[in-house]
């Protein structure tokens, strides 16, 4: 069975918004040694906000005086930052009934997603929301309260180990050989292999694999090489290239896919590309040449190529360390790419760990 958990965290706090079942009381005397035991109903409306597992100072508070707008009796409420939402906001649920509560301008837009089952919690987890309800859970769009997949499911097959129950397929590690890797200007970082992409920036949520269709929707099956440029994220299948825009959730721009001859100049099909930060020159791997792309001149020409001293990359990136090309379970560490491009020898491959990929040797 599971609980009413009515717990958010923002900004490192974490929110309690009320109190209703016996063992949430435990939680709380961990999350704050010094908190005051809760026992009774007038606790309901009241908000506790914790700072590294102290009460804060002014806590806990009527719901009104933190979250104006939002109503007392809450089922559930989570956390949803920007760039998974609009803004950086909290949704509340009560019943069929969700409220979008801006933190900035303390704004609340309802909703009504009659759709999506009464939820008893809700969880944000790796740009991921789901509804608990009974032992069952939903996943949702935090924006748009759109359900898409088959749904609900049993969260004893995915969000705990239970006697008898799994979900095999999903949890099967693949080998560790990357198809492409590419980290965004905000910082998030992706490893593609196969259908399914991991996020690599957020190992505190531990990793896990996903379809790339659900967050590049358009993209079916698996990629040869994905580039971050500006705000928006390349991905390179055969001939054909896809541009997505990175907001709060990637958006294919209008016209793509386009073949990757008339976007780049080059003809497909590629084995790996990286851009490095702050640059504006695409790094396109094809065999053993690598070809460099300004991104800033219309239409697109080739600027110059060099032969690499790897003979199969089968994905790159550039990053705070250097170039880094990966060849099956290993990768080549270079400075920059200018380094890259003279080298007569490769330098010592070094083991990826298999732990941070989530694939197996
Ligand atoms: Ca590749």
């Amino acid at each position: 069975m599971c609980y009413a958990v009515l717990v958010s965290c923002l900004n490192k706090r974490v929110i309690l918004f009320y109190v209703t079942q016996p063992h949430i009381l435990l939680r709380l005397n961990v999350i704050g040694p010094n908190s005051n035991p809760l026992n009774n109903s007038d606790m309901d409306d009241m908000v506790f906000s914790y700072y590294q597992q102290t009460l804060e100072k002014g806590f806990p508070v009527n719901i009104q005086q933190v979250f104006p707008g939002i109503p007392s009796h809450l089922d559930a409420a989570v956390e949803c930052p920007k760039r998974e939402c609009t803004t950086n906001s909290v949704l509340f649920f009560k019943g069929s009934d969700v409220y979008s509560f801006d933190i900035k301008t303390k704004t609340v837009k309802k909703k009504e997603w009659s759709h999506l089952p009464n939820c008893t919690s809700v969880l944000r987890w790796v740009e991921h929301y789901y509804c608990f309800h009974g032992n069952n859970f939903t996943r949702f769009h935090p924006v748009s309260g759109d359900v898409s997949g088959a749904y609900p499911k049993d969260a004893r097959h995915y969000f705990m180990t239970c006697p008898n129950f799994g979900h095999g397929e999903a949890h099967r590690k693949p080998r560790c050989k990357l198809d492409a890797i590419t980290t965004d200007r905000m910082g998030k970082s992706y490893a593609f292999t196969g259908s399914m992409y991991i996020r690599l920036d957020t190992p505190r949520d531990g990793i896990h694999h996903f379809p790339i269709t659900r967050s590049w929707k358009e993209v079916s099956g698996a990629v040869d090489a994905v580039f971050s440029y500006g705000d928006n994220m390349y991905i390179i299948q055969g001939g054909q290239i896809y541009i997505y825009k990175s907001a709060a959730h990637y958006t294919l721009i209008e016209g793509y896919p386009k073949s990757v001859t008339e976007e780049l100049g080059i003809q497909g099909p590629v084995d790996a590309a990286f851009v490095c930060a702050d640059q504006h020159v695409a790094h396109i791997i094809q065999g053993q040449k690598m070809i460099d792309i300004d991104l800033t001149a219309t239409p697109r020409a080739v600027k110059s190529e060099a032969s690499l001293p790897i003979h199969k990359v089968d994905a790159a990136t550039c990053d705070s360390e250097g170039v880094k090309l990966f060849v099956g379970p290993e990768y080549y560490l270079y400075q920059t790419p200018k380094v890259l491009a003279v080298s007569k020898i490769s330098p010592v491959a070094q083991k990826f760990p298999p732990r941070i990929f989530g694939c197996e040797d």
